[in-house]
């Protein structure tokens, strides 16, 4: 199949490309816009393969959406492109309401188009894909699960714009006919991952002998994915699920931030002791809490399992042990990061 990825270039996308030019046959088509968290670099294992291709535009400009859809005629399209961070969303929600729910109009109306004019057999065998977050959900007490039927409660304006655009996805499907299919996952780390995000973010940090941040009491609790199991994930949905249909991904891992934190500061401890002899969790800071931070994620994904046998992989320990030596052993990646475009920005810290 043809299947084209927009937002390729970003952490999961680019997880998602490695892995489908590593072990399937598809052709693979990025579309990327390369803002400040597309990074080529994500993509050079795939980059040597002739069944790659890069094309750098924005979703909302439909002309350039168009022109990539006739030429690629994808069978697939992945789209993953989006502004991510809750805490810029915060900062600055307009870019949040432009990218994620016009760029996301803009490409299903661009595909509807597309697709109208497929041949019947193409026609049927389209998907639509969307990308989507458990933050749409809202915030969880001390128990219970978010389901694929749980009502939407976004909170943060990141969360209430992949709200809207998962509305728009099904809309699309609704009325218009599009086979369109929605996953929403949890928090997913590992390696390539930006580090404004907590896990890059407290890695980098303790190398460096800065604070470790860690907003609020550190109670707040995450539900963690490998982000190559959820690239497994997002290629078992395209290939197999049932248009129309909602997934819900999780990694089956809940941890508390303040306890994600530790994790990391002993696996440094034993991999990359701080010349001192000091424990890196000596640099843990607890600064002032994000606003209208969301107190626990929790993924119920039974309905993956049972209908397309997908499940976590890699448990918490392995994952966060693997994540930690990639960034020892790849400083090169995130040093180009720190050097070249946020040396003076701000790297995840709201309220700083
Ligand atoms: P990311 O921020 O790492 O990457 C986003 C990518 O989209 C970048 O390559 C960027 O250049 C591209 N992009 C942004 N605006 C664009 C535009 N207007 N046109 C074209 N490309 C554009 O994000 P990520 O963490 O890889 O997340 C990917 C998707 O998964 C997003 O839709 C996000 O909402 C969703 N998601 C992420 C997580 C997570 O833990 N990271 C969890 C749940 C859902
Ligand atoms: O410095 C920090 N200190 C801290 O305590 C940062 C950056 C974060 N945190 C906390 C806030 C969250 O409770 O850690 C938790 C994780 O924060 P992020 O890495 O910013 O992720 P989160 O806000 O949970 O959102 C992520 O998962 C869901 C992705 O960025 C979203 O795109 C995805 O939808």
């Amino acid at each position: 199949m043809r299947i084209l990825v927009t937002g390729g270039a970003g952490f999961i996308g680019s997880a998602l490309v490695r892995r489908l030019i590593e072990h399937s046959d598809h052709e693979v088509l990025v579309f990327d816009k390369l803002t400040y968290a597309g990074l080529l670099s994500s993509l050079e294992p795939a980059a040597g393969s002739n069944r790659y291709s890069f094309v750098q535009a924005d979703i909302c400009d439909a002309e350039a959406v168009a022109r990539v859809l006739q030429d690629f005629q994808p069978d697939i399209v992945a789209h993953l492109a989006a502004e991510s961070h809750v805490d810029r969303s915060i900062d600055g929600p307009g870019e949040f309401v432009q990218t994620n729910l016009v760029g996301t109009f803009v490409m299903l109306n661009q595909t509807l188009g597309y697709w109208r004019g497929l041949p019947e057999t193409r026609k049927a065998a389209f998907r639509f894909h969307h990308i989507s977050t458990d933050e749409v959900f809202g915030s969880l007490g001390e128990d219970g699960f978010f389901t694929e039927t749980t009502p939407y409660d976004p909170r943060s304006p990141y969360s209430a714009s992949k709200a809207g655009s998962d509305h728009l996805v099904r809309a699309w499907g609704h009325t218009y006919g599009l086979p369109v299919l929605v996953t929403n996952c949890s928090n997913n780390y590992g390696p390539y991952h930006f580090p404004e995000k907590l896990i890059p973010l407290i890695i980098i940090r303790a190398l460096n002998g800065e604070p470790l941040p860690v907003y609020g009491d550190g109670s707040n609790v995450r539900d963690w994915l490998f982000v190559d199991d959820h690239a497994r994930a997002l290629q078992a949905v395209f290939e197999k699920g049932r248009p129309g249909q909602t997934y819900n991904v999780g990694g089956n891992a809940e941890r508390k931030n303040i306890d994600v934190v530790k994790a990391i500061c002993a696996i440094l401890d034993q991999l990359r002791p701080r010349a001192d002899g000091q424990a890196y969790a000596k640099q843990i800071t607890y600064v002032a809490d994000r606003p209208g931070h969301d107190q626990r994620y929790a993924i119920d994904a039974s309905k993956i399992s049972a209908d397309l046998d997908w499940a976590p992989s890699v448990t918490f320990e392995e994952g966060i042990a693997r994540t930690v030596r990639w960034y020892l052993e790849n400083q090169t990646w995130w040093q180009d990061i720190l050097d070249a475009r946020y040396a003076t920005q701000r790297l995840g810290v709201a309220n700083g």
